[in-house]
């Protein structure tokens, strides 16, 4: 693994850190393969059943690496699949990601952030797409993703001044889930973990697909998705322990099956 990324195990939680402060995290190519062979090791893993992904409590991502694509001309870009390639893993992960923000989540950053299934954040967050300040525009997911979490407004304001908007008004606004004191962010973000990994994982995980499928398809397509998956859930022993438990007044243990 990547020594820019750090990834340790807390009970039922896979955290993966991005360290690479001396260039503010920025997002290269060994820390992108680095999140996603920890992304990798931590879904083959049966005893994990949430992942934190998180920077330092100054930076969490200031971007992709701009020293690293500065001289690339469209080729260079092209023809490697410059950030599909890898960028993506991210949204493949079946179990849930959850990005614990701290200081700046700018360009890439923000992105990739984005493609977590939710945003923990902060006090001292910033989150902002300042790639029209270096003559670009967002190229993972930026101008998608934000219109989505945010709507079109404020998504184009951000997009069009590159200015940064704080922890507060990106609670708001929706893009960031919950907002905690910034030297508690890591503990309360895994304690949130903690309480998700501790479901049936083949629900936490259906959870999650059905909730993402809201973003990909139309009101009634996503409907039909959740109320199939509703039904495949009684197929689970998981659903008959946590049924029973709850007319037996004790808690359940669910196994995963
Ligand atoms: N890349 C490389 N190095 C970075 C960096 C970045 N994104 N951000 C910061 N650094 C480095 C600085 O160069 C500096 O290095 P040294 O000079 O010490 O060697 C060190 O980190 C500390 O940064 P500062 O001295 O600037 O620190 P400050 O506290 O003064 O300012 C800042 C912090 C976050 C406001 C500032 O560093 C900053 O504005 N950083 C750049 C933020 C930014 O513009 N991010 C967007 C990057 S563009 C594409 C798809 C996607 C993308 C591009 C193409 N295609 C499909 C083609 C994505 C693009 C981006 O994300």
């Amino acid at each position: 693994m990547s020594e820019n990324v750090i990834a340790e195990t807390h009970g039922k939680v896979g955290l993966i850190r991005i360290n690479r402060p001396e260039a503010l995290n920025a997002l290269n190519n060994e820390v992108i393969d680095g999140i996603g062979d920890a992304l990798t090791s931590f879904e083959a893993d049966a005893g994990i059943g949430c992942i934190v992904l998180t920077g330092s409590s100054k930076v969490f991502a200031a971007g992709a690496d701009i020293g690293f694509m500065k001289d690339f001309g469209y080729m260079d870009a092209y023809q490697p699949d410059f950030i599909t390639r890898n960028w993506e893993r991210i949204r493949t992960c079946r179990k849930p990601v959850i990005a614990a923000v701290a200081g700046y989540a700018l360009g890439g950053g923000c992105e990739i952030a984005m493609m977590c299934d939710m945003i923990y954040a902060a006090e001292n967050a910033k989150f902002g797409q300042p790639e029209i300040k270096l003559g670009t525009l967002p190229g993972a997911g930026g101008t998608q993703r934000l219109p989505r979490a945010v709507g079109k407004a404020k998504a184009m304001d951000l997009c069009l001044t590159g200015r940064m908007m704080d922890a507060a008004e990106a609670e708001k606004c929706g893009l960031v889930a919950r907002i905690f004191p910034t030297d508690k962010l890591i503990e309360e973000t895994l304690a949130a973990a903690q309480v998700i990994a501790a479901y049936s994982l083949p629900v936490v995980m259906m959870v999650k697909e059905a909730v993402n499928r809201a973003y990909e398809s139309s009101l009634a397509e996503g409907l039909l998705f959740e109320r199939r998956t509703f039904h495949a859930s009684f197929a689970l022993d998981d659903q008959k322990e946590g049924m029973a438990a709850f007319s037996e007044k004790r808690k359940p243990r669910f196994r995963n099956r």
